[in-house]
């Protein structure tokens, strides 16, 4: 099963946690139940006995044995948990900082380190420390990737933070976890795990601003209403926050947080009306931009690799 199949140090050490509780729930439900097919067979009243059945009252050690072996157990557990705790939650050397922002409904990922601000597919080293920040920009998310193991809420007014070490290349999908409104299943996240070197190049890609070209696209982009809410890094007045980060959308696999691939067909149908696709998307519909304009701009668009 996938979501067995974890890849986190983090989500191993919890997952041991988990195996190790259940194994000794298991031996207490051994026991339990033994004891009381044990006693029905031993107990059981001979055919045909109607007498009352024995009536025993009080029996110090066995009150005792019931009340300490709970009790112990949880004990136990309690300092199992809190070990468990205090790995996961462990600071990490060299780590690499991730900012991870929630927004109805798609995911901001930032690396403060390199300067790089992209959307919806997050890649990470395999083998670093990632010191994750997650933050909401409206109401609460939840960054749930199910192979890591475990998840953490984005809350708007207050910064959580989870560590993340992927232990093996991989790409690994996730959602939203928490309802945050219509679009909430299609908060869609693909974390692409690479090797140090191979995240780097990316990362310093992701990194770099676009030289304006005045091309015909790129005028497109800019006079109409994108600029208010897509940045462009590079382009002057590109500078919005609201929506996606354009300035590299060419090198990413899907558009609207996972909704359609990233292909110029469904990038010209999404630019024309991204409520048909996305039903209550924070994006207008652009009926009016002629069809020479818009293949312009998805050309351009698409080109921002
Ligand atoms: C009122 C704000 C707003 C305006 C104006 C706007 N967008 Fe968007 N746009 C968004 C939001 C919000 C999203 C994220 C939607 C989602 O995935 O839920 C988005 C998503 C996108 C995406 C997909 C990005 C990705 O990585 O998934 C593209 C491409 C895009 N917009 C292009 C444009 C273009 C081109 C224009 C101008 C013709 C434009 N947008 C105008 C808010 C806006
Ligand atoms: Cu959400």
């Amino acid at each position: 099963m996938e979501s067995f199949d974890l890849v986190t140090s983090q989500g191993l050490s919890i997952a041991s946690l988990f195996w190790l509780e259940l194994a000794i729930s298991g031996l207490l439900l051994a026991g339990v139940v033994g004891l009381l097919v044990t006693a029905l067979i031993r107990f059981r009243a001979p055919p045909g006995d109607r007498a009352d059945a024995r009536q025993v009252e009080g029996n110090r050690r066995l009150e005792i044995i019931w009340t300490a072996t709970p009790a112990a157990t949880l004990a136990i557990i309690f300092l199992l948990v809190i070990g468990t705790m205090r790995t996961v939650n462990a600071a990490q050397p060299n780590p690499e900082p991730v900012l991870v922002t929630g927004h109805q409904w798609w995911w901001q990922f930032s690396y403060p380190n390199q300067h790089a601000v992209t959307a919806n597919e997050m890649h990470v080293p395999v083998g670093t420390p990632l010191q994750v920040s997650l933050e909401s920009v409206d109401v609460i998310h939840s960054f749930h990737v199910t192979q890591f193991g475990w998840m953490q809420d984005l809350v708007p007014g207050k910064t959580n933070s989870m560590w993340i070490t992927v232990v093996r290349p991989g790409t690994f999908d996730g959602a939203c976890n928490q309802y945050c409104g219509l679009q909430h299943a299609w908060m869609r996240v693909t974390i692409v795990a690479d090797p140090p070197e191979q995240f780097n190049a990316w990362v310093q890609q992701q990194a770099q601003s676009v030289t304006p070209t005045n091309s015909a696209g790129e005028q497109v982009f800019l006079k109409n209403t994108c600029v208010a809410c897509h940045a462009i890094r590079g382009l002057p007045g590109a500078t919005g926050t609201v929506g996606p980060d354009l300035t590299h959308l060419g090198s990413r696999s899907t558009l609207g947080a996972g909704v359609i691939d990233n292909t110029p067909d469904n990038l010209q149908a999404w630019i024309r009306d991204a409520q048909s696709i996305k039903p209550g998307v924070l994006m207008p519909a652009f009926p009016s931009v002629s069809p020479s304009d818009l293949s312009a701009l998805v050309a351009y668009l698409e080109s921002l690799k």
